[in-house]
């Protein structure tokens, strides 16, 4: 295990993340300073706490000069590793290295990280819960909202820790190690990030990369590039696949999830196909991929129907949030790329009235044409990507340009008929107009139940 006492550490970004390392740090003995780029106004809820730990705060800018004098630097994972403060340093030698790997160095027991460009919050929360019903001691953090070095203190090594793992996470790793590791699918996001689809396809697939032959990958059949990645995997693969049977792993068989742990082993029913609680053929996906995380970590198939019958959909991922007059509203926030939006958009036959829009991430809107024309009504545009999304879906389906979420709810909210759907799926991130994708699912289903106010006083 890593020494931190007395180590000069910096910690990059005071967000969640950054907030939960160095405090972490600074328990352990480090000296320990972090640096953001937001102003003290604007960080000024944190900077007491911090002070009052002993924990040296830098605000407005990276000072070249802090990033020298340390010993080790932890990155949040939205700072980008070229930022020129820390690419110069790396170039010095000084250890660089993510929030992720400190935490993973010292969480006690085992792992399974998930990731993948879709899906994997509901999949994380899936397995979470069901290794919690089936009495397994469990923590639950990552991408999904809770740090993983905030996990640290209550692990045990009876502890098995369910991880959502972002490629901004992954991209930072040198020697994090999951038991378990699955890769739901990899499509195309954050290019602005990482610059290619190759370059993000790669942090993804360092999720295995401290894997051994002991430990287990879980990935996904029907999904070319994941797919792939059994091929540089040194652990067991396990697939699961919507579309046809697999050696090892979990698969749609007659109506039924099925899952088979080897060629010459029995095929276990888990559960019915309709029994599924999710929308969306995307989530039956989830539902396979957590079946062979849970298998794998030794719950029984019973265990597991029971678990995933039982189980609502996460906040903002295709969350259904009211009826009002025979519209149907749905909040998929959490859709901030074009493939995300896609699965939305295919969980609804057609009628659909789509919000779109937000901070572009160098997205292609195009490839949504054949689907939008197929189900849906009508685009409604808002945020900083308005004017693209708008040029490449011309004459695709009738578009209206409403600029913000309070105005495409009405419009959308009006024009739909009975047995429509209004969908926030934005295919973009939300930091033009939001705080976060969450702030603005939570302003969509406000804005939704104002409406549903103003419907049944008319009526009355
Ligand atoms: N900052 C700098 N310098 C920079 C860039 C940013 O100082 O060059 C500062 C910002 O001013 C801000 C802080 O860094 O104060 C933000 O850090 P962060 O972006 O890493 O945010 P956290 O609050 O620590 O949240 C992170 C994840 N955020 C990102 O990856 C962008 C959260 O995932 C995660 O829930 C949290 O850690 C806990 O693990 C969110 C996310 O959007 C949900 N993830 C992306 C996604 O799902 O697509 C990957």
């Amino acid at each position: 295990m890593m020494e931190l006492k007395g180590k000069k550490v910096l910690v990059v970004g005071l967000g969640k993340s950054g907030l939960a390392a160095a405090l972490f740090l600074r328990r352990r003995g480090a000296q320990v300073t972090v640096s953001d780029v937001r102003s003290a106004e604007a960080l000024a809820k944190d900077i007491p706490a911090l002070l009052d730990e002993g924990i040296m705060v830098e605000t407005g800018g990276h000072g070249l000069l802090t990033f020298r004098r340390q010993d080790l630097i932890v990155v949040s994972p939205g700072v980008p590793l070229n930022t020129p403060e820390l690419a110069q340093v790396k170039s010095f030698g000084l250890p660089v290295i993510g929030e992720l790997e400190l935490a993973g160095r010292f969480l006690k027991g085992k792992t399974v990280a998930i990731t993948g460009s879709n899906g994997k919050t509901t999949t994380t929360a899936l397995v979470g819960e069901i290794l919690e019903k089936a009495g397994v001691p469990t923590l639950v953090g990552g991408n999904i909202g809770v740090p993983v070095v905030a996990l640290i203190e209550q692990s045990t090594d009876e502890t098995w820790s369910v991880l959502e793992v972002s490629s901004f996470q992954l991209e930072s790793t040198e020697q994090f190690h999951p038991r378990i590791a699955v890769i739901l699918n990899i499509t195309p996001d954050h290019l602005d990030r990482h610059g290619s689809f190759e370059n993000y396809a790669l942090a993804k697939e360092r999720i295995f990369a401290a894997q051994d032959e002991h430990d287990w990958v879980v990935l996904n059949a029907d999904n070319a590039r994941a797919a792939q990645a059994a091929s540089r995997s040194r652990a067991q693969v396990y697939f699961f696949s919507v579309e046809h049977s697999v050696e090892r792993g979990a698969w749609v068989e007659e109506g039924f999830l099925v899952y088979r742990a080897g060629k010459d082993e029995p095929v276990e029913k888990v559960m019915p196909l309709h029994n599924v609680p999710l929308k969306g053929a995307h989530n039956v996906e989830n539902v396979l991929a957590a079946m062979c995380a849970a298998r794998l970590a030794g719950v029984s198939a019973e265990q597991i129907r029971a678990a995933v019958e039982a189980f609502q959909a996460v906040e903002h991922r295709l969350e259904y949030v009211a009826t009002i007059n025979g519209v149907e509203f749905y909040n998929d926030s959490k859709a901030t790329n074009v493939d995300a939006t896609a699965k939305a958009v295919a969980s609804f036959s057609s009628g659909i009235h789509l919000i779109l829009g937000g901070k572009d991430k160098n997205s292609d809107y195009t490839q949504l044409a054949q689907l939008l024309r197929a189900r849906v009504r009508a685009v409604y545009t808002i945020g900083s990507a308005a004017a693209k999304i708008e040029s490449e879906l011309r004459g695709v389906v009738p578009i209206l340009s409403c600029e913000t979420l309070d105005k495409a709810v009405n419009a959308a909210g009006s024009d739909a008929r009975p047995g429509e759907v209004v969908l926030l799926a934005p295919a973009c991130s939300s930091f033009d107009q939001f705080e976060n994708y969450e702030h603005r699912g939570r302003v969509f289903k406000e804005l939704v139940s104002e409406r549903r106010g103003w419907k049944v006083w008319q009526r009355g």
